[in-house]
């Protein structure tokens, strides 16, 4: 019998798609489930009359696969995953390769990196991004791990991946769980671009007065530019579709967020790596405030808003808002690749940036003509120190930023709450800000806490104490602590 060239283990549909995938490429596959019976089924139906080979155990399974062995798990994250591992390993031999494509934490990859090089096996921990109809038609795939194994998956991976003309959105990521990280910002920016059109359609439905039809209309006419995006584009959709007596479901929808915990990730980890990553956070954040619905309609009976009315120019607004949507979007993808830079320097990873972008122009959610900009501005120069700073974005940001102010300043004067918008230029603003108020964070801490603070007249590195009310020591609290 011809040997498999790859072998999956999990036949949910994620794993049961991406194994057909696999074989409209070409590939030999080679299958196997915990509940075999499920393998049984997958040959029957949908795997018919394909030679993909079902096994029923995992020594099956070693034994039709040519070497090195490559099995991708396709199962539960978690426990289940070292399970399986802990199962393979008496039927693998070193060089042989483990290939996690679940959603893992980039943690338990990393460890897994580490245990299995030890014992001679190459493992790599992969995002998958696209769901059922990517791991058929062709995913977002995001390697990372064990830098010896790609030049084994690449072609496969590479083959079954979504292609944006004709390249591959599928790439090296990096080191251990760098591609699991990846997967894991690249879910965080997902929340973010959400709520950002989210605030763009409160501020021209609430904000405007614009009906859902006119909003669909606007949508739908920014997603043949440069804010073309899947988002931008179902956005319209959903805001086009009506129940049978004419109106817009969208108004029927209760507006109470549910999440799968994936942007809190993101934000946790922002917070432990020290990152500003506030538009992703406040998007997390915005899902919270809706979901406290009943409390919401309590509030809302007892808490004044402005008076406030709109009154201006519609068409200058609508236009403020595209500026204001597509800046504060830059800062949004800036803050994520602060993030991964911050990740990489933690754990000592060679992340490929402009590949990042590269992965997610196809087959995933936050797929978008952007993200072409910043794979360029990351080809001009690989060690970009932030997006922001790349021409190409700080001249679309000079360009954007007084239609920005000016909606950000809008929904305040309204009552809207635009948490994303505005935080993205606080950010903005901050971050190019000479000097900001910490100097006198500085003194208030060196005041209580006698934490000391540097000068602007003396070099970084020389800290000093301040007796500020004459009655405290002279010691810094620095000087005691260690
Ligand atoms: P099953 O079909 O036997 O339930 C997604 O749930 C995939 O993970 C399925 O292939 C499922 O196998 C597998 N899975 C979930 N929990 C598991 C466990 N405790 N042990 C082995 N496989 C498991």
């Amino acid at each position: 019998m011809q040997k498999a060239d790859i072998g999956l283990i999990g036949l949910a549909v994620m794993g049961q798609n991406l194994v057909l995938n696999m074989h409209d490429h070409g590939y030999k596959v080679a299958v196997y489930n915990r509940t075999t019976a499920r393998v049984d089924e997958f040959l029957a139906g949908p795997a018919a009359d394909t030679g993909i080979i079902g096994t029923h155990s995992l020594e099956e399974l070693s034994v039709v696969l040519k070497k090195p062995r490559k099995v991708m798990l396709m199962v539960k994250a978690g426990e289940v995953v070292d399970a399986f591992i802990e199962q393979l390993l008496p039927h693998l031999e070193a060089g042989d390769i483990i290939i996690d494509g679940g959603n893992s934490l980039y943690t338990d990859s990393n460890r897994r990196t580490r245990e299995l090089a030890a014992k001679g096996i190459l493992f790599i921990g992969s995002g998958v991004s696209g769901g059922e109809e990517g791991a058929r038609r062709g995913p977002s795939i995001m390697p990372g791990g064990n830098p010896a194994a790609w030049p084994q998956v690449q072609q496969i991976f590479q083959d079954i991946a979504a292609k944006v003309n004709g390249e591959p959105c599928c790439d090296w990521v990096g080191e251990e769980g760098a591609g699991h990280f990846v997967k894991m910002v690249h879910n965080g920016i997902e929340y973010g671009d959400m709520q950002l059109i989210c605030e763009a359609y409160d501020f021209l439905r609430r904000g405007l007065g614009l009906s859902v039809p006119e909003i669909a209309a606007i949508f739908d006419e920014w997603n043949r530019g440069s804010l073309e995006s899947y988002l931008m584009e179902i956005s319209s959709e959903i805001l086009t579709y009506q129940e049978a007596d004419g109106t817009p479901l969208v108004d029927k929808i209760l507006d109470a967020a549910g999440q799968k915990g994936t942007g809190k990730w993101t934000g946790i980890n922002a917070l432990e790596l020290g990152v500003p990553l506030s538009l992703i956070s406040e998007a997390v954040f915005a899902r919270f405030i809706s979901a406290m619905h009943e409390e919401r309609q309590r509030a809302a009976a007892v808490l004044p808003g402005p008076d406030t009315i709109f009154a201006g120019e519609v068409q200058e607004y609508v236009q403020a808002l595209h500026d204001a949507l597509y800046a504060a979007k830059i800062v949004s993808y800036a803050q994520g690749y602060l993030l991964m830079r911050a990740a990489a320097g933690e754990y000592g990873w060679h992340l490929n940036y402009g590949g990042i972008a590269r992965m997610w122009r196809g087959g995933c959610i936050i797929r978008s003509v952007f993200l072409d900009n910043i794979s360029q501005a990351y080809s001009a120069d690989p060690d970009l120190e932030n997006l922001l700073l790349a021409d190409f974005f700080a001249g679309a940001l000079a360009k954007a930023q007084m239609g920005w102010r000016r909606v950000v300043a809008k929904c305040a004067e309204l009552g809207l709450p635009a948490p994303a918008l505005s935080s993205a230029l606080a950010f903005y603003d901050g971050y190019r800000s000479h000097r900001l108020p910490a100097n006198l964070l500085q003194a208030q801490r060196d005041y209580f806490g006698a934490h000391t603070y540097e000068r602007v007249d003396r070099p970084r590195g020389e800290f000093f104490h301040t007796d500020w009310t004459g009655r405290g020591g002279k010691v810094a609290s620095g000087t005691y602590n260690v």
